[in-house]
């Protein structure tokens, strides 16, 4: 243990303990704005500058070490005073027009500035000149940008794609997309990591807010909205509200004072997909020789973009289900619009997401079978809907829960889970159980399954005497680790679930922001929770998806199915 002072209080902590740390440790706060635990301790924006008794010089307090007997002074006039400066430089090559920013509010750099009381900045403001690709899903604002690095560290250390990079020297040093590509010819995947850990708002997502907004004005359109597994876990965050007011029920009663016509259920469609997935899986499983395994899932739009620029001879083992939001799109303007006996280019489907990448899915035109348009027509992410909740006026805390519509608001608990890493997985182990042994089994046989953020999780179970080997990974880093390893021959699995951001959806790149904190685990335990307390635990028992394939789609893998249902992954 090291003993020292911190703004003349003794402290003790363990040895190797940052001066950052330290100072947390015993409720000092230093601020930062660079600084990522793990990640990114390089002490780039000296904001978290200290003395030192006895040093010359300030250092940095992210990336030094305590030592015996040291004597640090967080906040002396000669910290202040540089401190401030240091900020005031930041500001001076950084657009600070905070009213029409996405991160007003939530800005380390406007909450730092106004912490220290700069109300004026006296040097010449200084922004660069670099125009973003327009219409791309993830948005650079070079005017913005502070030159943290954090979006480097992250799409390097966790996802292990290295799409951002260092461009540039001297005064017209930026961060841009790395090796001198546009973004569209770089492999990204869109996951959108990089914004949740963007300390300001140099990089959100495409802003499709105002393409609602029309579509609910306009009288001649049927408005469909689905609300994706994890959004539920989130949304209420930036509004104020505890988790246990936050429910789906609540944002469902919001939605509908936005004007919707019909709130229903990403979570119905996760049924279907399971639906779908696992006969796909219990089908491969009976004609083993000739296939390839293991099969992966196919549901993460950020995963599927991965695999195809990182290991384009494994995409067929991509299981052939179109993910749970764009099955939703497909039967919303096939069988539904057949219910209302309306025209399906009357249905506008709106999508809340807790994805950037879902915004590049709904566009893809491979996945679009419903013969009106796209068959999701807008995607949203959870920021952006909290955001147009914001622009209604709507005060959440005084709405009243109303159920969601029916038939397509029905869902189980299998469904719920997929928004967190492994729920897939454990949902088609439910139903695969049930349609090979005819019966089903314990609702939380499968939990072993559930999986975390360091490296992947593998678990063995045995289904009507057939061995399973499955895994689940999250994170790209992990993935490219997981399929390293795979090719290797060093394991081999049956069945893979591959979540792109860590954690699965419940960490989307669309979900509120705290600062780079990890906010996944707790928002899975509000989708376990969910799962734990509804009466059906089984994608096969849902009887929405029961009703739908009994008037619609025949059975799974039924040729009307097979047209809306599925994809061809390779094209
Ligand atoms: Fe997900 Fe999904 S679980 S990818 O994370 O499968 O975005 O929440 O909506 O589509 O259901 C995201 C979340 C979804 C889909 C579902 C899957
Ligand atoms: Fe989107 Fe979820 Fe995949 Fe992240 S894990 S890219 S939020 S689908």
């Amino acid at each position: 243990m090291v003993n020292l002072t911190i703004n003349n209080k003794k402290v003790t902590v363990p040895e190797g303990t940052t001066i950052l740390k330290a100072a947390e440790l015993n409720h000092i706060k230093i601020p930062n704005l660079c600084y990522l635990e793990g990640l990114n301790e390089i002490g780039a924006c000296r904001v978290c500058v200290v003395e030192i008794e006895g040093v010359n010089r300030l250092i940095t307090a992210c990336n030094n070490v305590v030592e015996e007997g040291m004597k640090i002074y967080t906040n002396s006039p000669k910290v202040r005073e540089v401190r401030r400066t240091n900020v005031e430089l930041i500001l001076s090559q950084h657009d600070a027009r905070c009213a029409s920013c996405v991160r007003s509010g939530n800005c380390s750099l406007q909450e730092i500035a106004n912490d220290l009381g700069i109300l004026d900045i006296p040097y010449e403001l200084q922004l660069p000149h670099a125009k973003w690709s327009e219409g791309f899903p993830l948005v650079r604002n070079y005017e913005k940008c502070i030159k943290c690095m954090r979006c480097i560290e992250v799409c390097d250390k966790i996802q292990g794609l290295n799409i951002w990079d260092i461009a540039n020297t001297g005064s017209r040093t930026r961060v841009d997309v790395s090796k001198n590509r546009r973004i569209e010819e770089a492999d990204c995947a869109l996951c959108g990591q990089c914004i949740t850990h963007c300390p300001v708002g140099a990089l959100r997502e495409r802003d499709d807010t105002d393409k609602v907004f029309e579509a609910l004005a306009d009288k001649e359109k049927i408005t469909v909205v689905q609300i994706a597994p994890a959004v539920r876990a989130a949304w209420g965050e930036s509004l104020g509200l505890k988790r246990e007011e936050a429910t789906v029920n609540r944002l469902a009663s919001a939605l509908k004072m936005m004007g919707f016509d019909y709130v229903f259920d990403t979570n119905f469609a996760a049924d279907l997909t399971i639906m779908e997935e696992g006969s796909e899986f219990v089908e491969k499983l009976k004609n083993r020789e000739n296939e390839k395994f293991p099969m992966f899932t196919s549901c993460c739009p950020g995963w599927v973009r991965f695999i195809k620029t990182q290991y384009p001879d494994m995409v067929n083992q991509l299981s052939t289900a179109k993910s749970p939001q764009q099955m939703f799109g497909a039967i919303a303007k096939s069988y539904y619009a057949e219910i209302l006996n309306v025209d399906p280019s009357k249905i506008f489907v709106v999508s809340i997401m807790p994805c950037t990448a879902k915004k590049y899915e709904a566009g893809v035109e491979a996945l679009n079978d419903a013969g009106a348009g796209h068959d999701v027509d807008v995607v949203l992410t959870t920021r952006e809907v909290d955001r147009m909740i914001r622009s209604e006026h709507i005060d959440v805390r005084f709405l009243e829960e109303v159920e969601l519509d029916s038939p397509l608001g029905i869902s189980t608990g299998a469904a719920v889970i997929f928004g967190a890493t492994g729920g897939v997985m454990e949902a088609a182990l439910r139903s695969a159980y049930y349609l090979v042994e005819g019966k089903n089994p314990e609702p939380d046989a499968f939990k072993d399954v559930r999986g975390n953020k360091e490296g992947w999780k593998e678990a063995k179970f045995t289904i009507d005497g057939i061995e399973l080997n499955v895994a689940v990974a999250s994170g790209l880093g992990n993935t490219r680790r997981l399929i390293e390893t795979l090719r290797s021959g060093k394991v081999s699995y049956d069945f893979v679930e591959i979540m792109a951001c860590p954690g699965g959806c419940a960490g989307g790149g669309g979900q509120p922001i705290w600062d780079g904190e990890e906010l996944a685990e707790e928002r899975a335990k509000v989708l376990y929770g969910l799962d734990e307390i509804n009466d059906l635990r089984f994608s096969h028992e849902n009887p929405a998806v029961i009703e739908c394939y009994e008037r619609y789609l025949q059975k799974p893998l039924s040729h009307t199915s097979h047209k809306l249902l599925h994809t061809n992954q390779e094209e």
